[in-house]
C-alpha cells in the first residue's frame, strides 16, 4: 500500500513554461473518467474515505494519519492519503466502515447488516469480480460525482527523488495542478513533505491557501447539500 501526498496548486497560463525551464519532462497526456461513490447519508465521505471508480479501475483513498511535518505550513498545503487499489480489500474495508457506522446506531443506514457481512465474507474468498457492481447495491452505494479529467503529467527528477506534476482539466471547467509523491507506507514522509515544497518553490508558488480539487468544486457546484456537509465536518 502507498500514501499519497500531494499539495494542489492554482494552474496559470505560464505553468508550462515554468515546469520546462525546470527540468520537468512531459511523461504523457491522457483524459479519463472518474465516478464517486458514496452511500445515500454520505457515510464514507463524512468520514473522509474517496471511493471512485476511474475508466474500471477501483481506488480507496483513505485518511492517512499524519507525521510530523517539516513546518506547518507545509502540513496545511499538503493532503495525505493511503490508497487501496485492490477490489477485495476495497470491498472488506468499505464494509467494515459501512458496519462500523451501523453498529454506531444511525438510523439512516438501510442496508441490512447480514448483506454487508455477506460482501465482507466474499471479499476474503474474493467471490467479486471487477466488472461485478452488485456490491454496490448490497452495500447501498450510489455514485454521487462524475466528470472527465484531461490530464497532462510531468516528471521532476531530483537528487531526493522523482516528483509527479499533473495538470489537469475537468470537463465542469475546472484547472489545477498537482505537485505529487508516493510514499511506500511506513516511509518517510517528511522527506516527501520537503520535496513537494522544494519543487513548490521552485516553480514559484507563492500561494500560502489550501487549494480546491476537482472535487471540492463539483460538489459545490452540483451537489451543495453534500458539499455543506462535508464543510461542516471539516473534511473539505
Ligand atoms: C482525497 C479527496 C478526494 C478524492 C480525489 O482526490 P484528488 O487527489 O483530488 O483527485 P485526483 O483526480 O487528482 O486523483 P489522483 O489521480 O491523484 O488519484 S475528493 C476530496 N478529497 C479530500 C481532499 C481534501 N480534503 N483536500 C484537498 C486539497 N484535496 C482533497
Amino acid at each position: 500500500m502507498t500514501v499519497e501526498v500531494e499539495r494542489k496548486f492554482v494552474c496559470d497560463a505560464e505553468i508550462m513554461e515554468r515546469l520546462q525551464d525546470i527540468g520537468a519532462k512531459c511523461i504523457g497526456q491522457r483524459q479519463f473518467r472518474d465516478q464517486y461513490f458514496d452511500s445515500p447519508d454520505f457515510i464514507l465521505t463524512l468520514k473522509d474515505f474517496w471511493l471512485r471508480c476511474r475508466e474500471g479501475l477501483w481506488e480507496l483513498k483513505c485518511p492517512a494519519v499524519s507525521g510530523a511535518a517539516p513546518d506547518n505550513d507545509t502540513e496545511t498545503l499538503c493532503t495525505q492519503y493511503r490508497e487501496i487499489t485492490s477490489l477485495p480489500l476495497i470491498q472488506s474495508e468499505v464494509s467494515r466502515i459501512i458496519r462500523e457506522h451501523t453498529a454506531e446506531g444511525s438510523e439512516s443506514n438501510s442496508s441490512p447488516r447480514e448483506q454487508i457481512d455477506k460482501v465482507a465474507e466474499n471479499e476474503d474468498t474474493e467471490i467479486c469480480s471487477a466488472d461485478d457492481t452488485k456490491w454496490l447495491n448490497v452495500l447501498n452505494l450510489v455514485c454521487f460525482a462524475e466528470f472527465k479529467t484531461e490530464r497532462c503529467s510531468y516528471m521532476l527528477e531530483r537528487e531526493a527523488g522523482a516528483v509527479r506534476v499533473d495538470l489537469d482539466q475537468a470537463d465542469f471547467g475546472y484547472c489545477v495542478g498537482e505537485i505529487e509523491v508516493l510514499v511506500p507506507e511506513g516511509g518517510d514522509m517528511n522527506a516527501a513533505l520537503q520535496r513537494i515544497t522544494g519543487i513548490a518553490a521552485e516553480l514559484g508558488l507563492s500561494c500560502e491557501k489550501k487549494i480546491k480539487g476537482k472535487m471540492d468544486v463539483y460538489l459545490q457546484r452540483y451537489r451543495p447539500e453534500h458539499y455543506a456537509k462535508l464543510l461542516s465536518a471539516h473534511i473539505l
